[in-house]
């Protein structure tokens, strides 16, 4: 038997933690390691840890005006001043806003579709794009346990953690080249054939990101048809919608394309980057049944996901986006301000591709004009992006990809040197 002196031996303070037993309670998490840093967000830490006044941070998705400054949309400030003149803090119901789902069918489906008019859609609000994806993988999980899902190479890197996270098995579909810094088009329907009949497939619904590169118009068309042919479904992540063409209604020409065809779609929007409402957290997740009676039953599923997890998402962003969308005015605003985003983006391709031309570049620049989006999949190696980060202090991420919204007049000129400094003798 243990003599009290062991007892007390055993259970007196070591170190800083009270030790009982061979167990201190210090070692409940001693298994646990830091995590990996974020690909992306881990980029905007270490801008901000930066003290140079040089600094540039093109990491993040996050629009910036040409000072530089993160931008609030007039219309948003509009929105704002209602909701500050009729203040309710309530709980939304599970599903979320109705109105801001409304609205939000339409500007993926379209204002008149038959789909929201027959109320065949089954959609929940969502803690933005990244918890619209979350959702629908984890019904996906659900419901079609043994499913897989087919995801683009490259894609956001965070699709792989979102499905990972809801043990979705995945599978890579072919989509970018990196010689012709284009659409790998024969590669994407090849995969597409193999993959077994009825198989899951992300799809970037435009702008895609990290590549900036669509499928045209006549491609999608294939892609579509293809799809019916093996009966896969369509799981379209709308993150940038209204950031590729400037125009809402036109970047979500995909989505109408399988509609017409007659797919049933599942849909995650955000309005992180078009509305600027980042931080707000405010999405949609949109699955397309068969009737009426399935969308009932599927949306009271997606709330029943949702409700262990966050019981129900946050008011105030659905405000905003509900009165914006719901008044003319408010809403033809927000388009003129999406237009405004996406040309300055366009405007800062083009400088930033003649500056680079102007330094006489032994390389084509071409791809940062002819990619579309938020983002420039510039070719750069990891290595020639720890050069511009170490000795220029410009943060991105490390596949190369730029975000073209943190370019500006001011810094452009500072880019493409560092740029070509970097890459010149590649
Ligand atoms: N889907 C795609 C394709 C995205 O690029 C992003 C954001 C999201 C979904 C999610 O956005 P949300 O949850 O904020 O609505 N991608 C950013 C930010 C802009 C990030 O990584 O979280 C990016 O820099 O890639």
């Amino acid at each position: 038997m243990a003599s009290r002196a062991a007892i007390y031996q055993g259970m007196m303070w070591r170190g800083r933690s009270w030790a009982v037993g061979a167990r201190s309670m210090s070692s409940w998490w001693s298994n646990v390691e830091p995590a990996p840093k974020d690909p992306i967000l881990g980029v905007t830490e270490a801008y901000l840890a930066d003290p140079s006044p040089d600094k540039v941070n093109v990491g993040v998705g996050a629009y910036r005006d040409d000072n530089g400054k993160p931008v609030v949309l007039e219309c948003v400030r509009e929105a704002e001043r209602t909701i500050a003149g009729n203040l309710n803090m309530e709980y939304l119901p599970m599903g979320g806003s109705n109105k801001m789902i409304e609205e939000s069918l339409k500007l993926a489906y379209g204002e008149d579709s038959e789909f929201i008019k027959d109320r065949r859609i089954a959609a929940v609000q969502s803690l933005s794009g990244t918890g619209a994806c979350r959702l629908f993988a984890d019904f996906q999980k659900r419901f079609l346990p043994d499913s897989q899902i087919y995801i683009p190479v490259p894609t956001w890197a965070n699709h792989h953690n979102i499905w990972r996270d809801a043990r979705v098995p995945q599978q890579t579909f072919h989509y970018y080249h990196p010689d012709t810094r284009g659409l790998d088009f024969a590669s994407l329907m090849e995969d597409i054939k193999k993959a077994p009949n009825g198989s899951f497939f992300l799809l970037h619904a435009c702008a895609h990101n990290p590549t900036g590169v669509d499928p045209s118009e006549e491609q999608w068309r294939e892609i579509s048809h293809l799809f019916k042919v093996k009966n896969h479904f369509p799981f379209f992540d709308m993150a940038y919608q209204g950031f590729a063409s400037g125009d809402p209604e036109r970047d979500a020409k995909a989505i109408r394309i399988f509609l017409e065809d007659g797919h049933l779609i599942g849909c995650a929007q955000s309005y992180a980057k078009n509305m600027g409402l980042y931080g707000q957290r405010v999405g949609c997740l949109s699955i397309l049944c068969e009737d009426e009676m399935q969308a009932v039953a599927v949306k009271s599923q997606l709330q029943q996901i949702a409700r262990p997890m966050y019981s129900n998402p946050p008011v105030h962003g659905a405000l905003i986006v509900s009165i914006i969308l719901s008044d003319p005015d408010l809403k033809s605003l927000w388009l003129k301000e999406v237009k405004v985003m996406a040309d300055r983006i366009i405007g800062m391709r083009k400088a930033l591709r003649e500056n680079l031309e102007k330094l006489g570049s032994p390389l084509s620049w071409e791809h940062v004009t002819n990619q579309i989006g938020m983002f420039c999949y510039s070719g750069m190696t990891p290595e020639q992006v720890d050069r511009l980060t170490n000795e220029f202090h410009i943060y991105m991420t490390r596949n190369g990809r730029i975000s073209m919204a943190g370019v500006t007049t001011g810094n452009v000129t500072y880019l493409a040197n560092a740029i070509h400094e970097v890459t010149k003798s590649a």
